[in-house]
C-alpha cells in the first residue's frame, strides 16, 4: 500500500552563518538534522512519494552555499529512487532558486497551479497544488481550484498541496485562531473533489476538517522558529493509503531543543545579582537549551549585553532577550 511522508516548513538556513565569528552553538545545524532525519525514515520505511509543504528555506535571498546544500540533499534523495514534490512558500518568494540539482527527474515543484500524475503500488494519484499566494488568497483561491478541476482525473485518489492559512487554524502562545480575512482560504471554498488537503505555512501541527469532513493535514515546521512555538512538538506526517483506498495518517514527531523562559523578576539589579539570578536558573538546565530573558524592569536591560552573557552561558546553549531583537536569530519570525 502506498506511504507518503508529508513535511513542511523547515526553514533551511536559518542561523546558519557561513563564517561564524565566534565558537558557539547555531540553530541553523538542527533544521539541517531533522530534514535529514525526516528524509531517512521516508527511504527507511520505503516511502512511495515524499511532498514538501513549503519553507524549505529561511527566506528569499539564500546564499549559494546554503542552496547547495539544501540541494543536493533533496537531489541525493531523489537519486534512492522516491519522487519528492516541494510547494513553494512564502519564504520562497512563492519560487525556488534555480538550480541544475533541481532538473532530477523525480523532483518535481509546483510554479502554478498544477496537478503532478503518479501510480503508486497500481493506485492513481493526483497531486494537486499551487505556489503560495503571498497576497489575497481568500479572493484568489477559488480561480485557482477551477483552473485546477479539470486536469483531475475522475478515478484517482486527489491531494491538493499548498502553503497557506486556512481558516480555524491556530498558532501562538495565545492559540491565535485564523478567522478570515483577504489572506485565509475560508473552508467553505476548499472544494469537495479532493480526498485529502495538505498544508504548510502554520507551523503548529495541526488537523483541520472541511465542510465535507475531509481531513486538512498542517504538519508544522521541523523544529521551533521562534519562541511562540516554544511548547509545541515538532514532526511530520506519515500518510498510510490501504488496498481499499481508506487514508491513514500518523505524526511522527522529532526531537527538538528546548525552549526556556528565564524570568528576571527583582526591581533593581547590578551586574553581580543579575549575573547571579541567571546562574542561578540556568545551573540545571539540558545543556543545549535556547534561553529567553524577561527582565520584569527593562532599565536594566543595558546590563544583559553580549560580553555578559556570553561571559555566563555556556556556548552549547542559545539565549535572546525578550523586547529586544534577537541577539542570535537575526530572523523574522513570520511563518
Ligand atoms: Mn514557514
Amino acid at each position: 500500500m502506498p506511504k507518503i511522508i508529508f513535511l513542511s516548513d523547515t526553514h533551511l538556513g536559518f542561523d546558519y552563518p557561513l563564517r561564524p565569528k565566534k565558537e558557539k552553538r547555531r540553530r541553523g545545524i538542527d533544521f539541517f538534522n531533522n530534514f535529514d532525519k525526516a528524509l531517512e525514515y521516508a527511504q527507511e520505511l520505503q516511502a512511495d512519494l515524499v511532498i514538501h509543504g513549503g519553507d524549505l528555506f529561511f527566506r528569499t535571498l539564500v546564499p549559494p552555499t546554503i542552496i547547495d546544500m539544501v540541494y543536493e540533499r533533496i537531489f541525493n534523495f531523489a537519486e534512492s529512487g522516491i519522487p519528492i514534490v516541494i510547494v513553494p512558500g512564502n519564504h520562497e518568494s512563492s519560487r525556488l532558486p534555480v538550480s541544475l540539482f533541481m532538473q532530477h527527474p523525480l523532483i518535481l515543484y509546483f510554479s502554478k497551479p498544477e496537478v503532478f500524475q503518479f501510480r503508486l503500488k497500481g493506485i492513481d494519484f493526483d497531486m494537486a497544488g499551487f505556489p503560495c499566494v503571498r497576497k489575497e488568497v481568500l479572493s484568489k483561491f477559488p480561480d485557482i481550484a477551477k483552473e485546477i478541476a479539470p486536469k483531475l482525473r475522475k478515478e484517482s485518489i486527489k491531494l491538493l498541496c499548498m502553503h497557506q492559512s486556512i481558516e480555524g487554524a491556530t498558532c501562538g502562545p495565545s492559540d491565535y485562531t485564523f478567522r478570515g480575512g483577504k489572506d485565509v482560504i475560508l473552508i467553505q471554498d476548499l472544494p469537495e473533489d479532493y480526498d485529502l488537503f495538505l498544508s504548510g505555512h502554520i507551523h503548529r501541527s495541526q488537523i483541520l476538517y472541511s465542510a465535507c469532513q475531509t481531513p486538512i493535514i498542517y504538519p508544522g515546521s521541523i523544529e521551533r522558529t521562534a519562541f511562540a512555538e516554544k511548547d509545541e512538538t515538532k514532526g511530520f506526517y506519515e500518510i498510510n493509503i490501504s488496498e481499499s483506498q481508506e487514508i491513514s495518517y500518523e505524526f511522527i514527531p522529532l526531537e527538538t531543543r528546548p525552549m526556556i523562559d528565564i524570568f528576571l523578576d527583582k526591581n533593581l539589579y547590578t551586574a553581580a545579582t543579575l549575573k547571579e539570578d541567571i546562574l542561578q536558573q540556568i545551573t540545571n538546565l539540558p545543556s543545549d537549551s535556547i534561553l529567553r530573558f524577561k527582565l520584569k524592569n527593562n532599565a536594566f536591560i543595558k546590563l544583559l549585553n553580549v560580553r555578559f552573557l556570553d561571559g555566563i552561558i555556556s556556548p552549547t546553549m542559545n539565549y535572546q532577550i525578550a523586547g529586544l531583537r534577537s541577539l542570535t536569530l537575526k530572523n523574522k519570525t513570520q511563518e
